[in-house]
Parts: C-alpha cells; structure tokens; sequence
C-alpha cells in the first residue's frame, strides 16, 4: 500500500499481508476506482430515461428544463428518504419482533425491561394498570406498526421533542405525518417532473428525516432495549486482537440485534460449547462489526473486531470460521475474499443476499433453532482453519451509556436527572457538546478524521457522544476508558474524574443516534440552556461518512436544531445554492444547519466557535480553561510506570504501542 490508509495499526497490519497475498479490499479498490468527478459533486441527474443528463460544461439544465439546483436537491432528498428507509425499516422489523414475542411465538425471546415499556407504554398513552407485561406489549408493537404506515396526523414520538421544536415543526408543515407515507412522497416529489423547487422539496427532506429520527429509530432503539435490555456500562475490549487462536471465531456483522442477541444466547448453550470442543477449539468466541456488534457490545458485553472497514480485515486473518450477516453496511466483497480463506459467509436476513454466500434465514419464531444451526455451521468449519494471522492489538473499552443510565449516573435511582451536566456547561467546566458519529470511508485514513476532531474536542473541554463506526473508532485508539480523561480538558477532567466516566461516551449504534435526540431534548427540559435543543451549545460531526443514512440523520438532527458538520466532501458541492438552502437556509427555518468541512481541524474549529456563539447567547459565563487549571488531579498508582495506558494506545502482548 504505497499511501497510508488507516491509523489503526492491526488495520494496517491486515493490509500489509494483503498485499503480500495480492488481496484486493475496499481501500485497493479506493486506489484503483476514481470518483466519478460528475456524480460526486451532485451533478447528474438519471431519474428518467431522457438523460441521464450531466450537468457539465455548458449545460445548464436537464432535458426535461430542470434547473441545477432542482437535481441537486432531489438527489439529495432521495439519499435522505433511502437511508430513513433503511433505518426506519430496522424499526418495523423490531416492531414486529416485539409483536411475536408478546404473544409468545418468538423462541427465545422476552420481555428483559419492564420499566422501559411502561416508559414506552406511557408515552404512547397506553394503559399499563392490571395488564401483563405482554399484553402491553402487543398494545406498543401495534402502535408502533401503525405509525408507520399512518396516513394523518403526527408520529406518537413528536410530542417527545421540546414543545418549542413542535411549534417550529408544525408551522413549517413539516411534521411526519407516517413514517412510510414520508419515504414514498420523498420518491414521488423527485421522479421526473413532479417537484421542481429546490427549497420545497428540501423541506420534504427534512420531514421525511423527522420520520426517521423521531420515528423509526426511536421505534427501533425502544424497542430494542425493551427486548434485550436498555444498555448500562459494561467493560470489554475492541479490534481484531479480540479474535482467538484456539477458539472458533464467529464475526456477527450488519445493523439487526434479533439475529446477534439470539446467536449469543444460542453461544452459551452447554451443548453447543461441547460440539465446538469436539472439533478441537477451546470453545467460541463471538464478536462483532459495525453496528450489529454495536448492539450486542453494549448489551451482552460481546467484543468488537472493527468499524466498517475492518469487515475484509477481520476475514483476511484467516481466523474466522463464519461471518455472519444480515442488512446495511456489508461488502458484497466479503464472499470474494472468504473464497480465499475457509470463513463461511452466511446471510441470514429475508431481505438481503450475496450471490456466493450461504443463506441461512432467520426468523424469530425459530430464533434459537436457527441460531444453533448457524453456530454448528460455523463449528463444522474450525478444523478447516489453516495459518491465522491475528494483530495482537486490541483495547479496553468502556461502553454503554443510554440516556437512562447518563439519567441515572448523575443523581442515583431517587434523585436522577441531567442537573449536574447542565450546571456544568452553565459554569463552563464542560464547553459544549459534541455528538461524534458515522462511518469509515476510505476515499479518507481510516480513523483519522474521526480521532483528530475527537481528541481536539475533548482538550477543548467539549464532552464528547459517539455512536456508529464513529464510537468504535474511539474504542480502538482507546478512548472509551475512563482513565483517558488525561486528555481532556481541565474542566472536562474534572467532571469526568467525579462522576467517574470517560470524556467520550459511547452511546451505541446507528438508530442510537436517536438516544443523542432524548438527551438533548432532556438537557433542553432541565432548565438553564434554553428552552429548545437549538438553544443548547452542542454540535454534531461526522467526519468519514459514506452511508445514505448519515445524510438522513445529519438531517433530522439538523431539522431538530444542531449545526452539523461532514467531513470526506459534499454530495451537492456542484450546487452553491442548494449548499446554501441546507446551511444557512435551513438555520433560518429550524434553527440547526448542514455544512461539508474536509479538514477536521476545520471542523474543530467551526464546532467550537459553533459552542461559544451558542454559550454567548445564552448569556453564560465566558469560557475559560484556566478557571480549572489548577484543580487536584487524580492520578491512579501505576499511572507514572505506563501513562500510556492512561491517555491513549492500543494493548499487546508486549505493552501498550
Ligand atoms: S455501521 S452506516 S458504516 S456508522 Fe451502522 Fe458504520 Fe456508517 Fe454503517
């Protein structure tokens, strides 16, 4: 590889024996596949069969007589309404799910959090006096599936928002009326020849995004803690040094915690350790990439192998028997390079094939048996295993701050709120906040752009949430641990040594982001930082996207009142105006806006000028680091042998690197 790629050092590892064995992966195909320079600047329009009709040169406008900005702002609507889809169609699913298991038909599954669906129950104005848990909870899947096909009126989730983003969203007209009604007009408006007004059909983005944020991945993070537990911190470990020698490696990789939550019960069964000890291993080991391993690191404590682009990494060690998958974020290369090695791999979702790949398909009314049969396929294939090259490189994470537990850390079972989070902006201990989401892409070094703008946020006393491919990336480069507050800033050490967190807090998957909506909406509620989310100092980045759903999400958050930065480059940098309807266009409508920023360090700087406007504002106290400079730090006994480990580096077997 003659450039770097990633400042991940098992990744680079990974790539290097690749290399060596003339193997092709997402970042060679980078290298070999320029970037249409037409398509991505938003420049080309295909939506009929007239075109597709470039925008190059002396063109001006489509065949059909659409403008730039027209194209430009439908292409970008539609990666809006395909990524709510995505996410939002995770949402039904789990809906479903919850509906099976309500009326006992799920094998497997059940009801693990009481209280959150009496939480969810109340807030869909559900009855929970003198009924069991699941009758209740067929009363919540049914309301949940109902809006997302609802045709009138508001999603159940708006009211969640604070009354003052309501107001704003119900005099734009842009309050999703049904989930799935938002996504099919989105595609109606951007066909050939219906919507023809850039910042009208903008509008509709928003709303269509609003279905996903306040809808669909709510619906999906809900209920997914409703089923499987709502996350606490847990200890585990990160990167591809969590795969085992002499165990047999099963990698869940895609979005679904139906599929991994039911294959880590099925793990633990006596019988199926004993079939894997028959075949020789020493037993099974579980881990995860991208946001399924999200899901059940958060939950079960199952390790995480990597972000999005360690996926052919993880296959490329040679170590792993099955990688399983279901939907969202999986290579189609995955068969190709398996081909080389003996990993199966197995689709398991209704929804999603690889040609060449084995299909086991899940359902949750077979859930444990299916999960078993993948596992035994999976054993069948250890004594196939041949040379493993595993990176002795991994890091201890701390993971699993839910709203509920951030509630819950700051004030005990009696006294929970978000009081002391808010008096610490108020006083200017903590800066601001900052939501550090998304994936890897490799047209950027992996990591990089995502650590660069972590670290310098967390020195800048700005409290940091991650989510995604985003959070793993932190978790790697070992900032998932409480003792990293060294890198922070004074005040932000402070507060992190009393409450005993770490400055980056990982807050879970892609739908998660939706538990960033209830924080903010939470902190907006608790007084002193305004009285709407647009109001609170606080920023949201996503520094390697790639994935229609980032769009969708950076837009829902925008609509919901954040200034949102992407890093990598713009889908509609070949429109100034459609640039600006999404930036300062939208901020005069709802408060929030979308900018495209390559440099993180730019991004940095943008985000904290973005907090202080913001602290100004609301009439705050300036913000001033040496104001805490000179409080005692802790430092924990061994901190002086190895201060590595207490600041960042990965783990081997030889000591922190
Ligand atoms: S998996 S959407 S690469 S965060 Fe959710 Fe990672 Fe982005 Fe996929």
């Amino acid at each position: 590889m003659p450039d770097k790629k990633t400042i991940d050092p098992a990744a680079a590892e990974v790539l290097e024996r690749a290399q060596q064995l003339g193997l092709s992966s997402a970042f060679s195909r980078a290298d070999a596949t320029k970037p249409c320079p037409i398509g991505q600047e938003g420049n080309c329009c295909s939506v009929c069969f007239m075109g597709p009709c470039r925008f190059v040169g002396k063109t001006t406008a489509g065949i059909c007589g659409a403008s730039k900005e027209t194209i430009q702002a439908r292409n970008l609507a539609r990666k809006i309404a395909a990524g709510g889809a995505a996410h939002s169609d995770h949402g039904r699913d789990m809906a479903f799910a919850l509906l099976l298991t309500a009326r006992g038909e799920a094998q497997g599954f059940e009801i693990k959090d009481e209280k959150k669906l009496e939480k969810v129950a109340r807030l869909m104005g559900i009855d929970t006096a003198g009924r069991t848990k699941e009758k209740v909870a067929e009363e919540v899947a049914l309301r949940a599936i109902r809006d997302f096909g609802q045709q009138e009126g508001e999603l159940t989730y708006i009211k969640r928002a604070p009354k003052k983003r309501q107001e704003i969203w119900r005099k734009l007209g842009i309050v999703p009326r049904g989930v799935d009604r938002e996504v099919v007009e989105t595609l109606h408006r951007t066909g050939m020849g219906t919507d023809q007004d850039a910042e009208h059909i903008l509008d509709h983005a928003m709303r269509t995004a609003l279905a996903d944020g306040w809808g669909g991945s709510m619906l999906a993070t809900d209920i997914g803690d409703i089923l499987f537990g709502t996350p606490a911190p847990a200890v585990t470990s990160m990167n591809l040094g969590v795969l085992k020698e002499d165990e047999v490696n099963i990698v869940v990789h895609g979005h679904h915690p139906t599929l991994s939550e039911t294959i880590v019960q099925a793990s633990k069964d006596p019988a199926i350790i004993e079939y894997a000890k028959s075949k020789g291993a020493k037993g099974i080991n579980l881990a995860g990439i991208c946001c399924t391993a999200n899901e059940v690191l958060m939950r079960q404590g199952v390790p995480l192998a990597g972000n999005m682009l360690h996926q052919e990494l993880a296959i490329m060690t040679g170590a792993v028997e099955a990688m399983v998958v279901d939907v969202q974020c999986v290579m189609e290369a995955l068969v190709e390079v398996a081909s080389h090695f003996h990993t199966k791999v197995i689709t398991t979702s209704p929804k999603a094939k690889i040609t060449g790949a084995t299909h086991i398909e899940f359902e949750e009314t077979r859930g444990l048996d299916i999960a078993r049969l993948i596992l035994r396929t999976a054993i069948d294939n250890y004594p196939n295993r041949k040379e493993a090259h595993i990176p002795d490189v991994s890091s201890p994470v701390v993971i699993g701050f839910s709203h509920e537990y951030l509630n819950y850390m700051q004030g005990g079972r009696f006294r929970e709120s978000f009081r002391p989070l808010n008096d610490a902006v108020i006083a200017g201990r903590i800066r601001g906040a900052a939501a550090v989401v998304g994936c890897n892409n490799p047209r950027a070094v992996q990591d990089e752009g995502i650590m660069t703008v972590i670290k310098e946020l967390i020195a800048n006393d700005v409290v940091v949430v991650a989510t995604g491919c985003g959070a793993a990336a932190a978790g790697k480069h070992g900032y998932l641990t409480p003792e990293v507050f060294q890198a922070a800033g004074p005040g932000l050490k402070e507060v992190c040594q009393a409450i005993g967190v770490p400055p980056v807090l990982h807050m879970g998957s892609c739908v998660d982001n939706s538990r960033i909506l209830t924080v903010l909406t939470q902190m907006a509620n608790e007084g002193g930082l305004g009285d709407d989310i647009s109001d609170i100092p606080a920023v949201g980045i996503c520094p390697e996207w790639m994935n229609e759903k980032a769009l969708c999400i950076a837009a829902y958050a925008v609509a919901s009142g954040c200034y949102v930065l992407f890093g990598v480059g713009s889908p509609v940098a070949g429109s100034p105006e459609v640039t600006r309807l999404i930036s300062e266009g939208w901020e005069k409508k709802v408060g929030g806006k979308l900018e495209f920023e390559v440099d993180p360090h730019k991004i940095v700087e943008k985000a904290l000028a973005h907090i202080d406007k913001k602290r100004v504002a609301l009439k705050l106290a300036e913000y001033d680091p040496k104001k805490f400079a000179q409080s005692e730090t802790y430092l924990p006994a061994d901190y002086a042998k190895d201060p590595k480990v207490y600041t960042e580096g990965h783990r081997t077997k030889a000591g922190v690197v």
